[in-house]
């Protein structure tokens, strides 16, 4: 296995909006984060992946962009962006930021040019289609409601649109178009960033037949829009082109799943990106905006396909983002009983699993899911766009409450909790643009920092013995209990060493009957004890939420 920087780095991902707020107007910005460099250092992460911080008029939370040169103006400057690049690499961490380039606002300058005339020279930076019959080109629907389709400008013509209206996809068959993104990726690269996180870049190759979709399909339209025909043609083109110019890491939004085509976009020797994200883990039990149960040997199942990764493949592993409900809600528990320990039973997870590990803001003091009471407490367009045809297929809006109380991505959006003081120290003032967890005086950074015994805390040490073993970055995994209802337990064998990895993922004490190969085994840590122990009978009993990591000796 050859060895690179990224395979053994921990990703921190940071959604600046929700980060901290330096001016008072509610939304987090850029000298916010600058101000918590020292926190960042301190938790000893590796990289920072930043959510997008251009110029945009935030109808996805940046996720629409109009000018990919500029800085947000709510986030600050160029200045400030340089100022944060400098403080990271002073402290030795990367900076990856987030490439939108499936779609960009529909306010960017070659949107507006485009839709003003058939005739214009954008006209083909975006995809236009006739309607038919006074309707759109065909059925596709958008990931945010209604028609994937919006007419738009004097011709009278359709132009595409997976996400919101205000996202227009970009025409990737157009080789002009495609200079530009590369253009706009150099000038990133350039200023020193080290890589991209790039957003749903499995759809940027359209299929070409434009066909309608049966209602099977119509169900996940992202299996029809992931993986057009030109979409590795089109990766090999941006590694040539700009990324094999630079040392970064990139790493794919692989939404739209299909394992055998992910694994070929990131098979290092095709030269196109170097990591994906795959959906199904973080997601089991989801359908659309069901959260429906789970159970704990389904998910293992999923865990070790993504781990099970070819020779030339490197896996990663997450288990929140800004688009999932938050990691202690729904992999853990947190219920005041068992929050602290589940939630560094989670770090534990995230942290030995074989692959890159992505750790989401505010996990790392086990922030939870917010108590939605009312739609008026979300901001996300997805919900909103989605509450009428949600609504007509039957549901009811206390059933769809319930539902988006489970797996809603405001969850991981609300600001973050520094301190058990007004606005939980997010902001100075007296709004902010998404509500506050209620639970902020009980869970918060500052209690985290000054408990030697809180999950921050733990998190660090964890990452440290992860750092400085190379066994745990690069052995192989292997799950020795996968069909064990309550204990996640697996084994990463390296060149010298052996790991044990034991979760009890449960609120009962479980006795847990382990082969005799493991005794002698020594305890590296634990989440709820101190005291060391080794492995010396064919049980091994742990408490609620227990998780326990030893090493072969
Ligand atoms: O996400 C794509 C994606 O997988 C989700 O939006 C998904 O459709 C949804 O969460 C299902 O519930 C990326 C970004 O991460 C997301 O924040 C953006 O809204 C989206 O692309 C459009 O850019």
């Amino acid at each position: 296995m050859k060895k690179e920087w990224w395979k053994e780095a921990v990703v921190y991902q940071i959604y600046p909006r929700s980060f901290k707020d330096s001016d008072g107007d509610g939304i987090g910005d850029i000298p916010g984060i600058i101000s918590k460099l020292d926190y960042l250092e301190a938790l000893g992460i590796d990289v920072v992946w930043l959510s997008p911080h251009f110029d945009s008029p935030n109808a996805d939370n940046g996720y629409d962009i109009r000018d990919y040169r500029k800085v947000m103006k709510e986030f600050g400057t160029i200045e400030d962006f340089d100022t944060l690049l400098n403080g990271l690499h002073e402290r030795g961490i990367k900076l990856i930021i987030d490439l939108v380039i499936n779609h960009s606002s529909d306010e960017h300058k070659w949107f507006q040019e485009s839709m003003a005339s058939k005739e214009s020279p954008y006209r083909d930076y975006y995809i236009w289609k006739p309607g038919k019959e006074g309707n759109p080109p065909n059925n596709w629907t958008s990931f945010f409601g209604g028609s994937a389709w919006e007419k738009a400008g004097p011709d009278g013509e359709y132009y595409l649109h997976y996400f919101a209206k205000k996202q227009p996809d970009l025409n990737w068959e157009n080789p002009k178009l495609r200079a530009e993104v590369y253009d706009l990726m150099r000038f990133w690269l350039d200023k020193g960033v080290d890589g991209f996180r790039m957003d749903v870049i499995a759809l940027i190759s359209k299929p070409t037949d434009f066909k309608d979709m049966d209602v099977e399909g119509l169900k996940h339209p992202e299996y029809t829009y992931a993986y057009g025909p030109r979409l590795n043609e089109f990766l090999k083109e941006m590694n040539k082109e700009v990324l094999s110019n630079y040392d970064v890491m990139t790493v794919g939004e692989a939404y739209g799943g299909n394992a055998e085509k992910t694994l070929e976009i990131t098979d290092e020797r095709n030269n196109e990106i170097d990591l994906a994200f795959w959906f199904d883990a973080v997601r089991v039990g989801r359908d659309n905006f069901k959260q429906n149960d789970w159970t704990l040997p389904e998910f293992k199942k999923l865990v070790k396909t993504q781990s099970d990764v070819s020779y030339h493949n490197w896996p990663t592993f997450f288990l929140s983002n800004h688009d999932n409900p938050r990691a202690v809600s729904k992999f853990g528990d947190d219920t005041p009983e068992y929050r602290i320990p589940s939630a560094k039973l989670l770090a534990m997870l995230l942290l030995t699993q074989r692959g890159t590990a992505f750790l989401y803001q505010g996990d790392e003091i086990g922030m939870t899911n917010y108590p939605f009471t009312s739609f008026d407490q979300f901001d996300d367009v997805e919900i909103k766009g989605n509450y009428d045809k949600i609504i007509a297929n039957g549901e009811s809006p206390e059933s769809y409450l319930e539902d988006l109380n489970k797996m809603a991505r405001d969850h991981a959006r609300t600001p973050m909790q520094w301190s058990d003081q007004k606005q939980a120290g997010f902001t100075s003032g007296n709004t902010t643009w998404l509500g506050i967890n209620p639970n902020f005086k009980a869970i918060n950074v500052e209690h985290n920092l000054s408990d030697s015994n809180s999950i921050f805390h733990f998190y660090r040490k964890i990452l440290d013995i992860r750092k400085n073993n190379d066994n745990l970055i690069y052995g192989d995994y292997n799950d020795i209990a996968i069909n064990h209802p309550e204990i996640f337990a697996y084994t990463r064998t390296g060149k010298n060493k052996t790991y044990l990895v034991v979760l009890n993922m449960s609120r009962s004490t479980v006795d847990f009957k382990i082969n005799k190969q493991y005794k002698g085994y020594n305890l590296v840590i634990s989440n709820l004890t101190e005291e060391l122990q080794t492995i010396d009978s064919q049980t091994i009993k742990l408490q609620p939420w227990e998780a326990r990591l030893y090493v072969s000796n």
